[in-house]
C-alpha cells in the first residue's frame, strides 16, 4: 500500500476517528484509569468495537504542567500495549510521542503513525528518523515551550497567523529532512499554549490551517475550553465536544481525536449525512 492510501485509506470515509488511550497515571481526563498495560489494552479493544478507525496510544501525559517521564518509562508504558493490539486492531496504530528514540521502537512494535505534539521541535531526530523510516504517516501539532511551561507562552497578534505559520516552519523542517507531503497530517494544537477564547478562534479559523492542502486532525475532546464554555468538569464534557466537532467539521478538519469514540461515531454519521449529501447514499431520496 502506498503512503497516500495510508492516509486515504482512513480519509476515504471522508472523516476519521482517532481513539485515545493513554497510558499514564495523569492525563487530564482518563489519567489512571488505563495506566496498565492490560487496562490499556482492554480500552483500545472497546474503541475498535465502537468504530475508531486509528488508536492513539500515549505513554506521556501533555495535561498543563505535566512533568516530564523518562524514555524508559515512556516505553515501558506504550511498547507492551502497541504489540498487543497491534493483533487485535486492524487499523493503523499511532504512537503520541514527542521522542525519536520511543516512535522507532513503537514503529517497530507495530505502530505506523507518529503523533507529535511538538511537531518535531522537542526532539531534532525527529523529522530525521520519519525520512529515514519511509512509510509511517505524522501528524504535527503547534505547541509553544513544553506541556510543563506552554501555559506561560500564549500571547499572540494574530493567534490563527502565528500558529499556522509556526506550524508550517516545523512541517517544512520534516520535508526538508526528506518526508513526503502525502505523509504529513496537521494539527493546531487546541489547548497547547493556547487561551480558551485562542482555541475558540483556532476552530473558528481553521479554514485557514485546511487551505494549506494537508489533512487537518483537531483534538478538542473534554478539553478546558469547553469547560470554560459550559461550566462543566471533564466527565460532563462530551456533550460540548460534539458541539466543537460539528464545527471544525463544517471547517474542514476531517480526523477527529477523541475519548468517546461511539459517541463521535454516530454524531458524525448523522451530521455528515445531512451536511456533506454527496457523500452518504443510504438515505438520500
Ligand atoms: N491533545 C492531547 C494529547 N495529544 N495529540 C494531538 N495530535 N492533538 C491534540 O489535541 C492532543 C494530542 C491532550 O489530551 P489527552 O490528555 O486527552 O490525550
Amino acid at each position: 500500500m502506498g503512503i497516500r492510501s495510508a492516509i486515504t485509506n482512513v480519509l476515504n470515509k471522508h472523516y476519521a476517528l482517532m481513539g485515545i488511550v493513554n497510558v499514564t497515571p495523569d492525563s487530564f481526563y482518563d489519567g489512571g484509569r488505563y495506566a496498565t498495560a492490560d487496562a490499556a489494552v482492554e480500552q483500545g479493544i472497546r474503541l475498535a468495537a465502537e468504530g475508531t478507525d486509528i488508536l492513539d496510544i500515549g505513554g506521556a501525559s501533555s495535561r498543563p504542567g505535566a512533568r516530564a517521564v523518562s524514555p524508559e518509562e515512556e516505553v515501558e508504558r506504550v511498547l507492551p500495549v502497541i504489540r498487543r493490539l497491534e493483533k487485535e486492531f486492524k487499523g493503523p496504530i499511532s504512537v503520541d510521542t514527542t521522542r525519536s528514540s520511543v516512535a522507532r521502537q513503537a514503529l517497530e512494535a507495530g505502530a505506523t503513525w507518529i503523533n507529535d505534539i511538538s511537531a518535531g521541535r522537542a526532539d531534532p531526530l525527529m523529522p530525521l528518523l520519519v525520512a529515514a523510516e519511509g512509510k509511517c504517516i505524522v501528524v504535527l501539532m503547534h505547541m509553544r515551550g513544553t506541556p510543563e511551561t506552554m501555559q506561560s507562552f500564549s500571547q499572540y497578534g494574530d493567534v490563527v497567523a502565528e500558529v499556522k505559520q509556526e506550524l508550517l516552519a516545523s512541517v517544512n523542517a520534516f520535508v526538508k529532512a526528506g518526508v513526503n507531503r502525502e505523509r504529513i497530517v496537521i494539527d493546531p494544537g487546541i489547548g497547547f499554549a493556547k487561551t480558551a477564547e485562542q482555541n475558540v478562534a483556532l476552530l473558528r479559523h481553521l479554514d485557514a490551517f485546511v487551505k494549506t492542502g494537508y489533512p487537518v486532525l483537531v483534538g478538542t475532546s473534554r478539553k478546558s475550553f469547553i469547560g470554560r464554555l459550559t461550566d462543566r468538569e471533564a466527565p460532563e464534557r462530551l456533550w460540548g465536544t460534539l458541539g466543537s466537532i460539528a464545527s471544525a467539521f463544517l471547517h474542514g478538519a476531517r480526523i477527529f481525536r477523541v475519548h468517546d469514540v461511539a459517541a463521535a461515531r454516530d454524531f458524525l454519521t448523522v451530521f455528515s449525512a445531512i451536511e456533506q449529501p454527496e457523500i452518504h447514499n443510504d438515505c438520500n431520496g
